[in-house]
């Protein structure tokens, strides 16, 4: 390693001591058996992966013979030219303005507490919203994980569109009288806030929970109770994909269960994460895919659709690596929702992974906003999304 390097890693080592690696794993399964040592795969690529873990997980992907390159990942300064990023509070506050300019149409309100204690916000968008439970409903949500900062700017970006062009726009009228839109920027308050703590980003992505072993964290996209602990994830609270004692153990997991299990009309659920540009649909805990050949269908034929306004890459989540007890295999497997998890811009590390700057915000939002409009049109029936074009009768899309 570079002596500079090594000096920076010194003077900026991130406290949970994380590795970046380059692994030679080549293959789903050879993914698989490095996600199962409890680190983090973030790049897929054909002939190695980028991946994100601690000591020990080094150690065993090294005497797997995978490890290629390694280094203490440092933890870098929060630069000032990212304050176009909502903190938590700034969040709040934008939600609270924006539901104020718009109170006819919308709705905030408090789905369950974070561990610490703070409010996970929900934004809920329909015309007469006394009886918005008769309508087809959809789910967004972001900030499962603290460091994605953008998956809780595309969300409130999202509605704000919605809110602002309702007015102007007679697809955006009819869209908003027809659905019940459910808003949920961040998942993960605490996580979000010590991720910035001290103007210093920390590479942080579990939740804030201390551990019996006196470790912090559980991974929020690994504790939801579907086939849960069943690969992928890890049984060591120092790992960053640790799922918890108990599926559901986290009081931010208890939010989503409560809030889906509450609003039966959901449909469809989008899941918002960085990095990578991917469409992912279950599974996620097996190689198999979907039994119901109509419903695996169903997420293929919608992530292809999306895919070509977005430039993603669709997926069946599995085909990157084995993961269990993540939202989306519980919003399908225990509920039948129809959802997605979308790995947002940038597509590499060499971009800023986690952290590209304020730069990002607005394009990565401009080229989901036709996926999202998408997903609200057929939240009526998803199945809409398999009849030819001239017999889908939904609201009128960007052509392409
Ligand atoms: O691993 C995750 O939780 C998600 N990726 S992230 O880099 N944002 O952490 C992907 C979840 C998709 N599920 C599976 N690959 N099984
Ligand atoms: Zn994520």
């Amino acid at each position: 390693m570079p002596i500079l390097l090594l000096l920076f890693s010194f003077l900026f080592a991130n406290e949970s001591n994380t590795y970046w690696m380059k692994v030679n794993a080549t293959n789903k399964y050879e993914r698989s058996a490095v996600a199962n040592t409890g680190a983090v795969i973030e790049v897929v690529k054909d002939d190695y992966i980028i991946v994100l873990g601690n000591n020990r997980e080094k150690e065993i992907i090294e005497k797997l013979g995978f490890l290629d390159t390694s280094f203490l990942l440092p933890s870098s300064f929060y630069p000032p030219k990212d304050d176009d990023f909502h903190s938590y509070e700034e969040m709040v506050q934008a939600l609270k303005d924006l539901q104020a300019a718009h109170s006819d149409i919308s709705e905030l309100s408090v789905i369950g507490k974070s561990l610490e204690g703070r409010e996970i916000y929900k934004l809920r968008i329909s015309t007469d919203l006394a009886n918005a439970s008769d309508k087809a409903g959809i789910a967004f949500m972001g900030a499962h994980h603290a460091r994605e900062h953008l998956s809780k700017e595309v969300p409130l970006m999202l509605a704000e569109y919605i809110l602002e062009n309702f007015a102007s726009d007679s697809r955006i009228q009819r869209m908003v009288e027809g659905r019940d839109i459910h808003i949920i920027p961040i998942v993960n308050p605490d996580g979000v806030i010590f991720d910035i703590k001290a103007d210093r980003y920390r590479n942080w992505r579990k939740n804030r929970r201390p551990n019996k072993d006196g470790s912090i964290g559980v991974d929020l996209n690994r504790n939801y109770g579907f086939q849960w602990g069943t690969g992928g994830s890890s049984k060591s609270g120092r790992s960053d994909v640790f799922m918890g004692p108990k599926p559901f153990s986290e009081p931010e997991t208890q939010a989503i269960k409560k809030f889906v299990e509450d609003n039966e009309n959901i449909n469809i659920l989008l899941s918002f994460h960085t990095f990578s540009e991917l469409i992912l649909y279950p599974w996620g805990h097996t190689y198999n895919s979907i039994s119901n050949e109509k419903d695996y269908l169903v997420h293929k034929t919608m992530a292809e659709t999306m895919a070509k306004w977005n430039g993603y890459r669709p997926q069946q989540s599995s085909d990157l690596y084995i993961a269990s007890g993540d939202t989306t295999d519980w919003s399908y497997g225990a509920h039948g929702i129809i959802s997605f998890t979308f790995e947002l811009d940038p597509a590499t590390i060499w971009e800023g992974g986690f952290y590209p700057g304020q730069d990002f915000i607005d394009p990565t939002f401009r080229k989901n906003l036709e996926p999202c409009l998408y997903l609200i049109d057929m939240a009526d029936n998803p199945y809409r999304s398999l009849q030819s074009k001239s017999q889908k009768l939904g609201f009128q899309h960007l052509q392409f």
